[in-house]
C-alpha cells in the first residue's frame, strides 16, 4: 500500500526534476510512493491555455482562474480515487510543523495544488480545497517549492522511504531538541580540531556531551522549542536544562551587583 500524491502545477517539469532525485526518487521508483504530477494548463478550456486573469474589483497582479484547478481535482478523483485531503499551499494557510507532517503521513492520498501570481480564485478554496498550508512567513513566487516541502517532509515518514527507521525517531522536531554538532574525518582541518571527547572512545562520555550540546543549542537558538516540548525531554535533559538556566541566572545576578 503506497502513499499517493498528486501535484497540480503550471511547471510540471520543475517538480518532476526534483522528485526523481534522492531518497524520494528512489522510493517512487521502488513503488513505496505513487506520485503523479499534473500540468494545470491541460485543464484550461481557454484556447490559449490561459490559467490566470485580472482581479474583479481591480488591484495589482493576476488571479488564478477557478476552472482549471477544479477540473484537475475532478480528473484526479476519477482516475485515482477520492483523496483524503486537497491542500492549497498558500501564505494564508496554517503554518506547517512536524506534528502536522506526522498527521499527513497517516493518510493514503494527498493532493497538492500549487498557485502562482497574486492569488487563487477563492471559489477553488471553497469548492475543492480541504486545507491551506503555509511553509513559513516569507513570500515566494509560487506554490511549487512549498508543495515539495510538504511532500518531502510527509513522504520520508512513510514506511520504508528512509532506510533506517531509527533516524526518524532521532529527528530534531520529533525530539523537541536541536541536533548536537557533528564531525567527520579529518580530525584537524587547518588547525580546527574535532572536540577531544569524540576521539576518546568513551561512549558514555560522548553520549552525555552530545546531550549537553543539544540542550545548550536549543536554549540559545530555539528557546520556543523548550517551552512547547518540555514534556519530550527525558530526566537527564531536564537536569541539563535546569543547570544551564541556573548558570545563566547566576551570571546575571553577578552582573547586577
Ligand atoms: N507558504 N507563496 C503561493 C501564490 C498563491 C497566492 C495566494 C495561493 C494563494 C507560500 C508560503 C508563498 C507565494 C506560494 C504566493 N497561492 N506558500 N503563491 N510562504 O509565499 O506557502
Amino acid at each position: 500500500m503506497s502513499l499517493k500524491f498528486d501535484v497540480v502545477t503550471i511547471f510540471p517539469s520543475m517538480v518532476l526534476a526534483f522528485l526523481e532525485k534522492g531518497v524520494i526518487g528512489r522510493a517512487n521508483r521502488r513503488k513505496l510512493l505513487d506520485i503523479v504530477v499534473h500540468d494545470l494548463r491541460e485543464f484550461s478550456s481557454d484556447r490559449h491555455k490561459k490559467v490566470d486573469d485580472m482581479p474583479y474589483g481591480g488591484g495589482p497582479g493576476m488571479v488564478m482562474k477557478p476552472e482549471p484547478f477544479m477540473q484537475a481535482v475532478e480528473k484526479i478523483k476519477a482516475d485515482r480515487g477520492d483523496p483524503q485531503t486537497v491542500i492549497l499551499v498558500s501564505p494564508q494557510g496554517r503554518r506547517l510543523d512536524q506534528a502536522k507532517v506526522r498527521s499527513l503521513s497517516q493518510l493514503n492520498h494527498v493532493v497538492l495544488l500549487c498557485g502562482r501570481y497574486e492569488a487563487v480564485d477563492e471559489r477553488v478554496v471553497d469548492a475543492v480545497v480541504s486545507e491551506e498550508i503555509s511553509i513559513g512567513d516569507y513570500v515566494l513566487t509560487g506554490g511549487e517549492v512549498p508543495a515539495l516541502v510538504v511532500l518531502e517532509a510527509v513522504a520520508r515518514l512513510a514506511q520504508g522511504v528512509v532506510g533506517d527507521a531509527d533516524s526518524i525517531k532521532n529527528d530534531s522536531f520529533e525530539r523537541g531538541l536541536l541536533d548536537h554538532p557533528h564531525y567527520t574525518r579529518p580530525a584537524d582541518v587547518n588547525g580546527a580540531r574535532v572536540p577531544e571527547v569524540l576521539l576518546s572512545g568513551n561512549h558514555e562520555e560522548i553520549r552525555a556531551w552530545r546531550k549537553c550540546e543539544a540542550v545548550k543549542r536549543t536554549l540559545e537558538r530555539r528557546p520556543d522549542l523548550l517551552h512547547e516540548g518540555r514534556q519530550l525531554l527525558d530526566e537527564e535533559e531536564k537536569r541539563i536544562l535546569e543547570t544551564l538556566q541556573n548558570v545563566d541566572l547566576e551570571r546575571k545576578v553577578r552582573a547586577d551587583v
